[in-house]
């Protein structure tokens, strides 16, 4: 029993407990030693830059004579540039496979979605290709210029923004330019003596925004989607529950499923064949776990805050990681046992692992080495060692790609699947409709903002789009299990619900819709732009609105950025580390508003920030008639 009468999930709590008797720290240990921020202490101005300083807790100005409002938009830019440096990298990966598969000195991956493919070939601009092969070559070329370019908007955002938005952006100043020579320009200008200038520093914060969903997310996506097939329709398990005690367990950890789709052939063909025995438990972690859940139905393990309490069970073999999100206390917790950590990223090596290079030209016979090590690794287990919580793992139905879910609304009102959408929000059956997306945080009960709010706002029939860890958490409170009885959803959500179910020949579709990992925060891009085109109006009339109410990871300041350009009312559960600063609070949370139409709203009650993006929700509807 934790806050107001929520109850953490079971199985997390007692693999808590479990890691602590065998003296594993774990990410709430470690919360509670380091975390230094608190009400009556809120974070101050500090600046590292130069070696004047550090200036620690600047109360006027450092020792430059930067003011404090500077000192935290210049820190804040540069959270921001990381976590669009982060998407921006997984972008700029997934497209040197791309381009090696069409010139074909990759072979392990081919074309999976031509209709994805064309889409894209044609939305870019791109025309005269004779292949497939050459599709994929030119696509690839163009998003490695929009990433490398010095000047010129990247066509990605050409061919994903809606023509209103990118005039604004023109108007306003901050349209970029190729996604490396941003990230440049935002580390030049915080370097000493740069920019001083509070509201242009965070303007150009805006800017890594759009860094970050054009030359990151949504490359990342498309190319996914191209190259490993658009998520449909599938049913998944999730939770530390479904490693197998009996089975050789293989985690798949990190963002960027293509050493995953390798690994997974390799299972596969280690399974199908009789004489293996014990068969491999393949399971998911993080954002690469939720790629490979959607298009590949494989189940579940843990998000962000799980990652050392999957590896305290003591029944994993390997846990192969790539990129970003990777605690390196997982090293710690699998020193306790036989678990061997494989890292393979030249940008995202952790001592005391095995680190063996992902080369996609050789992903066949990569995936077979990592499989043949976890089988050998097998024999090191000490069974007596191994405690899974007695839990059933929790279910999800998943793949609600932007694809998957005009199939389903158009089963509803044939011909016009936006109609079937947008008819209920009209008519108020949908009051409108909310994102609730990234991390989890261990500031408070496991899950309990992401939890509280999302049960808030579908009781009051707003409809609950979720990508990133917040939506593996909503699946441990059943919030993803299609229930013909819609438990906690609004009355007339669950009529519409009810009816797309019967339309589809389904018993019921989940409460809310999980669209996948946070670079498919893209996919809500397309709803937004489909919606707003379809009713004629700007992305921010619509009754919609943005949460991250538990975001930690840079990741999500970018996208908070872009989607606050978008015109989105943005509900972050946490103060970024702005609090020192009147004007850069205002400005974020106020000021921005008149330039873009969206803006920040913090709160970390979840009870009040449904509140307030319900009646956001009404204002606008409000607004637009309806
Ligand atoms: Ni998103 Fe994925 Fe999770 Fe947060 Fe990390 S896994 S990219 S950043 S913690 S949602």
């Amino acid at each position: 029993m934790g806050k107001e009468g929520f109850v953490a999930d079971p199985a997390t709590m007692e693999m808590r407990k479990r890691a602590k008797e065998l003296g594993i720290r774990t990410v709430w240990h470690r919360y509670k030693e380091n975390h230094a921020r608190s009400k009556d202490a809120p974070f101050q101005a500090t600046c590292t830059t130069c070696q004047q300083g550090p200036c620690v807790d600047v109360r006027r100005t450092g020792v430059c004579g930067m003011s404090r409002d500077v000192i935290i938009a210049k820190n804040l830019v540069s959270e921001t540039t990381i976590g669009a440096a982060a998407h921006v990298g997984h972008a700029r990966r997934v497209t040197a496979i791309m381009k090696g598969v069409g010139e074909g000195s990759i072979k392990g991956y081919s074309v999976k979605d031509t209709e994805r493919l064309n889409e894209v070939y044609d939305g870019l601009g791109l025309d005269g290709a004779k292949s497939d092969n050459e599709k994929l070559v030119e696509i690839a070329e163009t998003i490695q210029d929009d990433i490398s370019k010095l000047n010129g908007a990247p066509k990605m955002l050409q061919f994903r923004s809606l023509e209103e938005r990118k005039k604004l952006w023109e108007e306003k100043g901050i349209l970029i330019d190729g996604g490396c020579t941003e990230i440049m320009e935002a580390m030049n200008r915080i370097a000493m003596g740069m920019d001083h200038d509070m509201e242009n520093l965070l303007l150009g914060a805006c800017r890594l925004g759009l860094v970050d969903a054009y030359c990151g997310m949504h490359p990342a996506t498309l190319i996914q989607d191209i190259l490993l097939g658009v998520p449909a329709i599938t049913k998944v398990k999730t939770n530390i529950t479904v490693l197998n005690a009996d089975r050789i367990n293989i985690v798949l950890h990190g963002h960027k499923p293509f050493l995953s789709d390798a690994v997974i052939t390799a299972v596969e063909e280690y399974n199908s064949d009789p004489k293996n025995e014990p068969k491999i438990n393949l399971v998911g972690m993080c954002c690469t776990g939720m790629e490979v859940l959607m298009r590949k139905g494989i189940n579940f393990a843990g998000d962000i805050l799980q990652q050392e309490l999957v590896i305290a069970t003591g029944a994993v073999e390997l846990a192969v990681v790539e990129i970003q999100c990777t605690q390196p206390a997982i090293v710690d917790a699998a020193a306790h046992f036989h678990t061997k950590i494989v890292t393979t990223d030249p940008m995202a090596k952790m001592e005391g692992t095995t680190y063996i290079e992902f080369m996609p030209e050789r992903a066949e016979e990569i995936g077979r080495q990592l499989v043949k090590m976890a089988v050998e690794n097998r024999a090191n287990r000490d069974q007596s060692k191994v405690y899974i919580p007695d839990y059933e793992p929790s279910e999800m139905l998943a793949g609600f790609s932007t694809r998957q879910l005009v199939a389903c609304l158009d089963k509803a009102k044939p011909g016009d699947p936006l109609g079937a959408l947008v008819d209920n929000i009209k008519n108020g059956n949908i009051r409108g409709v909310a994102a609730v997306i990234g991390c989890v945080t261990p500031r408070d009960d496991y899950g309990y903002r992401t939890v509280t709010l999302i049960k808030e706002l579908i009781k009051n029939d707003v409809l609950v789009l979720l990508t990133g860890c917040v939506a593996t958490i909503a699946s441990y409170w059943d919030l993803l299990k299609p229930d013909p009885t819609y438990p906690g959803v609004g009355r007339n959500l669950a009529a519409v619900m009810n009816a797309i179910a019967k339309a589809n020949g389904v018993e019921a579709v989940p409460p809310c819709i999980f669209m996948g990992a946070c670079v498919d925060n893209s996919r809500l891009e397309e709803v937004l732009n489909a919606t707003a085109s379809y009713l004629g109006v700007r992305i921010d009339q619509l009754p919609v609105a943005g949460s991250a109410p538990e975001y930690i990871a840079e990741k999500a300041v970018p996208i908070g950025f872009w989607t606050v350009a978008l015109g989105v009312f943005t509900h972050i559960g946490d103060q970024p580390n702005v609090a020192a600063s009147e004007r850069a609070v205002k400005w974020l949370t106020e000021d921005v508003e008149k330039i873009f139409g969206g803006k920040f709203y913090v709160e970390a009650d979840p009870y009040k920030s449904a509140e307030k993006i319900i009646e956001v929700i009404e204002e606008k509807r409000r607004a637009l008639g309806i």
